[in-house]
C-alpha cells in the first residue's frame, strides 16, 4: 500500500499587529502536533505568515505592501520552520507573497522532508478588483496586488506520490483539478482565505461554507485524487474568513474537518492507491475522454454565441 499521512494545519486570525515571528511561531507549534500525530506532510494556509492585507489599498510598490512579501524563501525568519521540519522529518506546502524581480505573486512551495523547497506554484486565479470602490463594504484587491501566475499548474513527485497544488479562489475552477488530474495527481494541496461580508448578497455568504465543500469534493471526485485544504480563518481586522479546512478523499467524501474558527490541526491517512479503481474505471481519462468536444473549454474565455451542430447530423425531416 501507497499511503501518506497528512495533516491540515488550520490557523485563525493573524492580526496586523502580528510580526512574522508570530505567525512562525504558531505554524512551528502546528508542526509539532503533526509530528505528535504521526504525519509526513502538513498542508498550511494560502498567505499564512501575514494579515490577509488585500482587504486594504496601496499602490504597488507603497513601502507597506512591499513588507508583506519576501524577497527569499526560505527568508531570515521563515527559516526556523524549514529547520523544525527537516528536523521532524516533515514535508509542507506553504503559502506566501513572493517578489521576484518586477514580478507579485500569491505563491506556494513544496519544501521536503528535507526541508528543501521541491516545486513552486503561483496563483493563477485572482479573485476580486485592481481598483478599489468605496460603495463595497470590504475591498479585495488581490488584481491589484499580484501578477498572474506563470508557472502553470505543474504537478511534482514528492514524498512518493504526484503533488499539486493550488491557492484559494483556484479551488473553485474546474480547470484547476483537471490539468493536473492529466499529469495523474494524487494529492492537491491548497490554502485559502475566504472573506465572507464585504458586500455580497446574504445569500451568498450563507453558501460560502456549502461552496468551499462543493468545489474541492467535486474536484476531488473527478479527477480521482485527494484534497487538503487549509483555511485561514476567524474574524482578522474585523472581517470575517471561513473555516471548514478539510481533507477530500478520491470517492470524494470528507474525511477530516476543522470545527473551530482557530489554529486547529486536522489529519488522515490518504491511500493512494485506494484511487486506482476510480482512475482505471469511470474516470479513465484515456479510454473516455472526448477532446474533440472539449475544444470551446481552451478557445473562448467568456460566454458566446452558442454553437449548434449541422442539423442535418440529427435531423432527417428534410430528406
Ligand atoms: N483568497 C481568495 O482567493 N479568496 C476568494 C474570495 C474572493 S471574494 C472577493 C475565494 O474564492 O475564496
Amino acid at each position: 500500500m501507497r499511503d501518506l499521512m497528512v495533516a491540515v494545519a488550520q490557523l485563525g486570525p493573524i492580526q496586523k499587529i502580528d510580526n512574522r515571528a508570530v505567525a512562525i511561531s504558531r505554524l512551528i507549534d502546528l508542526l509539532h502536533q503533526a509530528k505528535a500525530r504521526g504525519c509526513q506532510f502538513v498542508v498550511f494556509p494560502e498567505l499564512a505568515l501575514t494579515t490577509f492585507f488585500p482587504r486594504w489599498i496601496y499602490d504597488r510598490g507603497d513601502m507597506e505592501l512591499e513588507a508583506y512579501f519576501e524577497d527569499s524563501m526560505p527568508g531570515p525568519e521563515t527559516a526556523a520552520l524549514f529547520e523544525a521540519a527537516a528536523q521532524a522529518e516533515i514535508g509542507f506546502y506553504l503559502g506566501y507573497a513572493e517578489k521576484f524581480g518586477a514580478g507579485r505573486y500569491n505563491t506556494s512551495v513544496f519544501v521536503n522532508q528535507r526541508g528543501d523547497i521541491i516545486g513552486k506554484y503561483r496563483k493563477i486565479h485572482l479573485p476580486g478588483h485592481s481598483e478599489p470602490d468605496s460603495s463595497r463594504l470590504g475591498e479585495h484587491l488581490e488584481k491589484r496586488y499580484f501578477d498572474v501566475g506563470n508557472l502553470g499548474f505543474p504537478v511534482y513527485e514528492m514524498m512518493n506520490a504526484r503533488m499539486g497544488m493550488a491557492i484559494c479562489n483556484d479551488r473553485r475552477w474546474p480547470e484547476t483539478y483537471r490539468v493536473m488530474g492529466l499529469q495523474g495527481v494524487e494529492l492537491i494541496s491548497l490554502g485559502y482565505n475566504t472573506p465572507v461580508g464585504l458586500g455580497e448578497p446574504f445569500q451568498a455568504a450563507a453558501r460560502a461554507n456549502f461552496h468551499n465543500s462543493l468545489t474541492m469534493q467535486a474536484g476531488a471526485y473527478h479527477n480521482a485524487c485527494w484534497v487538503a485544504a487549509a483555511a485561514k480563518c476567524g474574524c482578522e481586522e474585523g472581517y470575517n474568513m471561513i473555516g471548514q479546512s478539510m481533507i477530500i478523499s478520491p470517492s470524494g467524501e470528507i474525511v477530516a474537518m476543522a470545527t473551530t474558527l482557530e489554529d486547529e490541526l486536522i489529519s488522515a491517512r490518504c491511500d493512494f492507491d485506494d484511487a486506482q479503481y476510480l482512475k482505471q474505471e469511470i474516470f479513465n481519462f484515456t479510454h473516455h475522454r472526448r477532446t474533440e468536444a472539449y475544444a470551446l473549454i481552451t478557445e473562448r474565455t467568456g460566454i458566446g454565441d452558442m454553437v449548434r451542430p449541422d442539423k442535418a447530423l440529427w435531423d432527417q425531416s428534410d430528406e
